[in-house]
Parts: structure tokens; C-alpha cells; sequence
């Protein structure tokens, strides 16, 4: 029986530290209520120039707005490594870009394309294609450009994204210009060697093996290195920086400005994922990840100097759908081998269309129901869980859901800041009374969960536990009817009809990413 007791945001000490910190680093807010601040990865086209726009409005992982509607795959092409991180198992997928403790089907580049035109057939809206492992990408640059090689020809109209480590990252950055891959992440957790020797015991480079401070010395030079080139060559570079609570946390906010300071477009700083059973070094030695509030702060923190991701989903290295859906187990080899693929572009295209429709029906109804909101004035602000299955609409059951997205409100309007797993409530039809709890802790710091439907017993509990449930907003798209929520709250609190009270803390669901794998 796991604790039931919720943690106060007062309670932790090293978010307050950071806090601090962040109150330290200059450009920094905790993202005032100025809208401004959506200058996140739910940044639109008013944010950036047209030429970037262009390159990341249908990518899923550069634009929070398109992940609600566009979806990536990877393939599994690149098994090997040359370095080690202390949250890695190498029985697992890179964890850089793939929660520990999930496995993927090791491809060929020509297994890998015709997956790729097989899963392009069938969802239309894939518009991405990644490289992210199973290992590093460039410590196995001849499968990674032979793949990208084989589709660029075959699917020109899909978008090439590459992840790597950055360890040979300067080496290959011509070959990737002359892909036309336009997408690179880099995983970069320090730039200071004293905090790298606590995440790498060691590196591989130039046919020799160095540890402790030499390694993360050499990885940190090469990291800033290689975004220096990309970025100089026009590549959109994203960071993926893991936050490792009292090895990097507080030191993740340097990285953010260095980073930037290079050029990179995009921060995704993500949880760590740690537990005995991955068998890495911080699942070991009790490692903690960090909680659902102290992600948010640091990340809060950052958003003032650059764009940031929050919608990562920490995918596996064979991940194939919309970012929150996983629909691998659907084109495993031995089903594509029966499958006869045709790929269609002009399909794909009329289809992306339709998709387009529907995402400005979306931006119209949001900035309708903003402007109710225009001229209230108050620092309220909250959380809310939503229960969805994609096109930016409250479209899923309580007891179906696998994730929730969590929005900001305040009078800025609605802001995507983040997601969080849990286990189904509802297994062949009858609700989990033991899952139930662990969902409430998942979403524990939001006020309400706006759902398409919901049965009366998790209901009651969720009242029981102070978070409100909304059923009113069924098949509505999700920030127009969170403006409405959000402006029917104030009006509440401005009667007195209701006391506004802040919220304690959530767990980030370590196990259900695992379960969902
Ligand atoms: Fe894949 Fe990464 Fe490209 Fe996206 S994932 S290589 S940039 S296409 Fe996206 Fe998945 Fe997060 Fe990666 S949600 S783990 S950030
Ligand atoms: Fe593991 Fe990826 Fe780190 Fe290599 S780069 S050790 S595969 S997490």
C-alpha cells in the first residue's frame, strides 16, 4: 500500500532552493501573467520568423500546439554507445530520449524504411521521422545515414530528426546538412565537468576510454561545440537536459543559458526516471527523480531566456504515433513483412489539410473565448487535468486515460505546462480501487479534471480529495472551454461563492511509464 499523504510545495525544501535560484538568474520569471510567457513550445506563428515556423509547425516534439494533431515514429537503427550516463541500463533503450526500462525491435536501415512508408500509409498525419536509439545515432553514423538516406528518397515529404548525445556530434554535422535533417537534439545535462563526473563514469573517444572529470570535460566541449555548428548551419537544435534533484537540478539553469546562448531553439528538461528494477547506477543507489512541482519551477524558471518543451513523452526508440499514444506494437516487423505498403502522398497531403482546418478551428475558438477574459485583472492561477485522445479537444473517459495534460489558467489564458502517466483506472470495464489513489496523487496540484465522462465512484473520491470534476466540456476543444472554466472560477471566488486555496504537490508516476511500455 503506497502512502496516501500529499506533499505541500512548502514541504520541499530543494524547490525552494531553487527557487531561490531562479529569483538569481536574470530574464528569468516564473512566467508572469503577461501571455508572453507562451512563448513556450506552444509558441505559434507570431513567435519566430516564417522560415522556422515552416520547419517546426507540423513537427510534434518542436511545437506543442502540433503534437496535438501530428505524430512521429522512430526507428530502432543505432544499438551501440560510446559513453555511459548513470541513468542508463544498456539492456534498455538511450535513455536521452526513451524512459528506462523499454526495449525496442533492433531494425536494419531497409526494414527501418519500409516501416517508415508503412506507418506513413497508414497514419497520414506522421509527419516526423526520428532516429533516437536504441543507443546513440552518431556512434552508429553508417545505419543512421543509410537510413535516412533510403527514405529521404522514397518519402521526401517526411521531416528527418536525428538525438544524440553530442559526443561526435562536430564530426558529423556536414553529413547531416547534406540530408537536409533539420531537427537535431542534443542531450546535455552539465556544462561544468564537476556535475558531469556524477552523471558520467566514463566516455569513448578517439579509441580511448576516459573517466571522471576528463570524460565529462571532452563530452561538454563537444556538446556545445556541435550546437555551435548546427546552429550556425541553420539547424534547429532542441537540449534534452535530464534533472537529477541535487546532482544538476539547481545547475540546469546555467545549462538553459548556455544553450541559448549557442543558439539552440528549444529546452525539453525532463524528469529522471529511476528504480531498482532498470538496474542503472542512480536506480541503485536510491537516486530520486524530482516531483511534478519541482520540474515545473525549474522549468518555469527557464522560460524566461528560451523556448521550452513540456510535452515530451520520454518515447522508445521504436515509439509510433501522436506523443502520448504508443501504437508500436502495430508495426512490428513481422506484421509490416505481411503488410502491402503503398505509399501515397497525395493521400497524406489532403489529409494533413483537413488537419489544418481543424487546428485553426481550434486557435479561432481560443482567441474568441480570450478575449472574455480580457481586462480581468488577478494573480490566481491553477491547474487543471485533462483527459484527451488528441486533437486539442476534453474527447477521453476519466477511467480510459492513460495520461492527463496539465494546463495553467490565469488571465494570460491557458498554457499546456505539462502531462502526467498513470496507471487505467478502468481495466475490462470495472474501475481499479487501487489505482484510484495513485491517479490522484498524479494530478494532486491541479484544481479540477475536465474529462469526457466519469462514473460516480472515482467521482466522489476525487471531490473527496478537492479535485473538481468537469464533465461539461465533453468533446470541446480544451483551451477554449479551460478560459470558460477559468472565468466562471473568478467570478466564483469575486462572490464568494467559492475560497480559492492553492494546491499541494504531485508525483511524477515512475511506474506507469514503465506499465505503458
Ligand atoms: Fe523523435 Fe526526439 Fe525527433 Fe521528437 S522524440 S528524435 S525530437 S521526433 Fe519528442 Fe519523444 Fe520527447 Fe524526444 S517526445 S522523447 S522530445
Ligand atoms: Fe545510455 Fe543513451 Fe547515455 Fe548511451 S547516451 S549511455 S544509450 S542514455
Amino acid at each position: 500500500m503506497e502512502p496516501t499523504a500529499y506533499v505541500g510545495v512548502q514541504e520541499i525544501k530543494p524547490l525552494q532552493q531553487l527557487l531561490d535560484k531562479v529569483a538569481e538568474h536574470k530574464g528569468c520569471g516564473t512566467s508572469g501573467g503577461s501571455g508572453k510567457s507562451s512563448c513556450g513550445s506552444s509558441a505559434g506563428p507570431a513567435d519566430m520568423s516564417p522560415e522556422v515556423w515552416e520547419k517546426v509547425k507540423n513537427h510534434p516534439c518542436y511545437s506543442e500546439e502540433a503534437h496535438h494533431h501530428y505524430a512521429r515514429m522512430h526507428v530502432a537503427v543505432a544499438p551501440a554507445c560510446n559513453i555511459q550516463c548513470n541513468y542508463c541500463n544498456r539492456k534498455y533503450d538511450c535513455a536521452n530520449e526513451s524512459r528506462p526500462g523499454v526495449v525496442s525491435e533492433k531494425l536494419t536501415p531497409e526494414q527501418a524504411s519500409k516501416k517508415v512508408l508503412a506507418v506513413a500509409s497508414a497514419i497520414p498525419q506522421m509527419t516526423v521521422l526520428g532516429i533516437a536509439g536504441p543507443g546513440d545515432p552518431l556512434a552508429n553514423p553508417e545505419k543512421t545515414f543509410k537510413t535516412f538516406e533510403l527514405i529521404s528518397k522514397t518519402a521526401p515529404d517526411i521531416k528527418l530528426c536525428l538525438s544524440t548525445n553530442g559526443l561526435t556530434l562536430p564530426d558529423h554535422v556536414e553529413t547531416i546538412k547534406s540530408f537536409n535533417v533539420d531537427h537535431v537534439t542534443i542531450t546535455i545535462n552539465m556544462v561544468d565537468p564537476e556535475v558531469g563526473q556524477h552523471i558520467y563514469p566514463w566516455i569513448y573517444y578517439r579509441n580511448k576510454r576516459w573517466k571522471g572529470i576528463d570524460a565529462a570535460r571532452i563530452l561538454s566541449e563537444r556538446q556545445l561545440l556541435g550546437l555551435e555548428m548546427l546552429t550556425e548551419a541553420g539547424i534547429l537544435c532542441k537540449v534534452n537536459s535530464v534533472m537529477i534533484p541535487g546532482i544538476n537540478d539547481q545547475h540546469l539553469v546555467e545549462v538553459n543559458r548556455a544553450v541559448k546562448s549557442r543558439g539552440a531553439f528549444l529546452h525539453n528538461i525532463m524528469p529522471l526516471i529511476s528504480a531498482p528494477e532498470h538496474g542503472t547506477v542512480f536506480g541503485l543507489n536510491g537516486q530520486r527523480g524530482p516531483s511534478a512541482q519541482e520540474l515545473k519551477a525549474l522549468q518555469d524558471a527557464c522560460e524566461g531566456e528560451m523556448n521550452m518543451m513540456r510535452h515530451c513523452r520520454q518515447c522508445r526508440a521504436d515509439a509510433v504515433g501522436l506523443l502520448g499514444e504508443d501504437r508500436s506494437a502495430e508495426f512490428t516487423t513481422e506484421k509490416i513483412d505481411a503488410m502491402a505498403v503503398e505509399y501515397d502522398a497525395t493521400t497524406r497531403q489532403a489529409y494533413q489539410e483537413l488537419v489544418e482546418e481543424q487546428r485553426q478551428a481550434k486557435v479561432a475558438a481560443k482567441q474568441a473565448e480570450l478575449a472574455g477574459l480580457a481586462g480581468a485583472e488577478s494573480d490566481i492561477k491553477l491547474l487543471i487535468a485533462v483527459a484527451t485522445k488528441g486533437e486539442g479537444k476534453v474527447n477521453e473517459h476519466f477511467g480510459h486515460a492513460s495520461e492527463f495534460q496539465v494546463y495553467e489558467l490565469s488571465t494570460a489564458g491557458a498554457k499546456f505546462v505539462g502531462h502526467r502517466r498513470v496507471d487505467l483506472y478502468c481495466q475490462g470495464g470495472y474501475g481499479e480501487e487501487d489505482t484510484l489513489p495513485t491517479v490522484i496523487r498524479a494530478i494532486n496540484d491541479c484544481h479540477a479534471v475536465f474529462v469526457a465522462k466519469i462514473g460516480g465512484c472515482p467521482r466522489d473520491e476525487l471531490k473527496a480529495a478537492g479535485i473538481e470534476p468537469v464533465d461539461r466540456y465533453a468533446y470541446e476543444f480544451i483551451e477554449q472551454s479551460a478560459i470558460a472554466y477559468f472565468r466562471d472560477y473568478l467570478a466564483q471566488v469575486a462572490s464568494g461563492e467559492i475560497v480559492h486555496q492553492p494546491r499541494g504537490d504531485a508525483d511524477i508516476r515512475q511506474g506507469a511509464y514503465i506499465a505503458a511500455a
